[in-house]
C-alpha cells in the first residue's frame, strides 16, 4: 500500500524533540506544553497559546448595551495596591469575616478534603491561604501549592511568602487567567482548588454558568472547591462597603481608565468622570460604575474607533453579586459540585462552602 513517505522501503527516522523543561505533576499532560517558566516558580502560557486578547475584550463590551467591563481589568499594579488597601477599610468586612472563618475552620476543611495539592484561583499576595497551607502542611507533611493569577507582583509576593513559611511546599504560580489556568491542571492529582474573597461575584449570569462548566470539567474525581461567598444582608453595610469614606473604592473602579487607555489607545480621564455605586435589590448586586461628568468623545487610537460618552451616561465597571448560601450549593449541583460542607460567622455576613466534584451519573440519583 502506497502511503506517503513510508512508500520508499526505509524505516522512517523519528526525532524525538527533548524538551529541557521538567514539568510538575500539577499539569496534565495534554496541556504541559502551552506553559514555560518565565522566572522560577512562575509559570506562564506560551506566546501562542490562545488566550483572550485584553484590548479586544474592553472592546468588545464598552460597545455592548449598557457598556461594561470584565472585572479582571481592575487589576493592573496599581489597581492589585488598591484592592489590598480596601481590604483593610473597616466598612470593607468580607476580607476579615472570611479570614476568621478560614482560621477557625481550616483544620476541619483540610481533614474534610484529602489532596495533595491546592490551587487558589486570583490569590492576590495569598495572605488567607496561610490557614489553609498550616493545616495542609500538619496534617500531610507536604502539599503542591499553585496559585493561578493575573497579577505578576502578587504571584511573586506569594512565591517569596511561601518560601519563608512553608518551606515544605513546593509553589508553582500560574500567571493567566483563571479558566486558562485551571484547564491545565492535572485531573489525576488530587486537589483542593480554592476561590476566595468572592471573587465569583464579580461574574455575570452568562459568565457565572461559563466558568462553573469549565471548572467542574477540569476538576478530577477527587478534587474539591472551597468557595467564598459574601451573602445578601442589610442594604447600607452593603453599601457602605463600596462606597468608603477614604474613596479608596472610587480610586480602584476608576483606575480601570489608566489600564484602558495603556491597552487601547483611549482618552479617558479622571477628571471628566465620577464614581457611583448602589445596591440593585432585584438582582441582588452591588453595581459600580463611571459616571460622565461632561459630554465627551472617546477616541481608541488603537483600534480607529470612537464613541460619544453623554454627560451622566454610565459605563458598569464591576457588579459584586450577593448569595444566598443554600440557593448558590443547589445550584452548583447542576454543574456536579456536591454540596460538603457550610461555614459561617455569628452575623451570618459570609459563607464558606465545601465541594466536591462527583461524576455525572452519580450526581443524578
Ligand atoms: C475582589 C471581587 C471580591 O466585589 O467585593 C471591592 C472587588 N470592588 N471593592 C468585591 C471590590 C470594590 C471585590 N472582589
Amino acid at each position: 500500500m502506497a502511503v506517503a513517505g513510508h512508500s520508499s522501503g526505509f524505516a522512517p527516522i523519528v526525532f524525538v524533540a527533548m524538551s529541557e523543561t521538567i514539568y510538575p505533576a500539577l499539569f496534565s499532560a495534554v496541556k504541559h506544553d502551552l506553559w514555560h517558566a518565565a522566572e522560577p516558580s512562575i509559570w506562564s502560557l506560551a506566546m501562542d497559546a490562545p488566550q483572550e486578547d485584553p484590548a479586544q475584550s474592553i472592546m468588545r463590551t464598552l460597545w455592548d448595551q449598557p457598556r461594561w467591563l470584565e472585572a479582571y481589568h481592575l487589576y493592573d499594579d496599581r489597581g492589585a495596591e488598591l484592592f489590598e488597601k480596601i481590604c483593610e477599610l473597616p466598612e470593607y468586612y468580607l476580607t476579615r469575616t472570611e479570614n476568621g472563618l478560614l482560621e477557625r475552620e481550616s483544620n476541619r476543611i483540610i481533614d474534610a478534603a484529602p489532596v495533595a495539592c491546592i490551587v487558589e484561583l486570583g490569590a492576590g499576595s495569598a495572605k488567607k491561604t496561610v490557614h489553609l497551607l498550616k493545616a495542609q502542611v500538619a496534617q500531610r507533611g507536604s502539599s503542591i501549592f499553585a496559585p493561578i493569577d493575573v497579577s505578576l507582583p502578587g504571584l511573586r509576593a506569594s512565591k517569596d511568602f511561601v518560601r519563608i513559611h512553608f518551606p515544605q511546599v513546593e509553589f508553582h504560580g500560574l500567571h493567566a487567567q483563571y479558566e486558562d489556568g485551571f484547564s491545565s491542571i492535572s485531573r489525576d492529582l488530587p486537589t483542593l482548588f480554592v476561590f476566595l474573597g468572592s471573587t465569583i461575584g464579580n461574574f455575570n449570569p452568562a459568565s457565572f454558568v461559563r466558568f462553573f462548566s469549565r471548572l467542574s470539567h477540569a476538576m478530577g474525581p477527587r478534587d474539591f472547591l472551597l468557595l467564598g461567598a459574601d451573602r445578601v444582608k442589610d442594604v447600607d453595610v452593603l453599601e457602605r462597603a463600596y462606597n468608603d469614606s477614604r474613596g479608596l473604592t472610587a480610586d480602584f473602579i476608576l483606575n480601570i481608565f489608566h489600564n484602558i487607555n495603556r491597552l487601547t489607545g483611549s482618552n479617558f480621564s479622571r477628571d471628566k468622570m465620577r464614581y457611583d455605586s448602589g445596591f440593585n435589590r432585584q438582582w441582588a448586586q452591588i453595581e459600580m460604575y463611571a459616571v460622565s461628568s461632561a459630554m465627551q468623545e472617546i477616541v481608541f487610537s488603537s483600534f480607529g474607533a470612537s464613541f460619544r460618552w453623554p454627560k451622566e451616561d454610565r459605563i458598569l465597571v464591576e457588579i459584586s453579586r450577593k448569595f444566598d448560601p443554600l440557593r448558590l450549593q443547589q445550584q452548583l449541583s447542576f454543574f456536579d459540585l456536591t454540596p460538603m460542607a457550610h461555614y459561617t460567622d455569628a452575623r451570618e455576613w459570609f459563607s464558606l462552602l465545601l465541594f466536591k466534584k462527583v461524576s455525572p451519573e452519580f450526581a443524578k440519583t
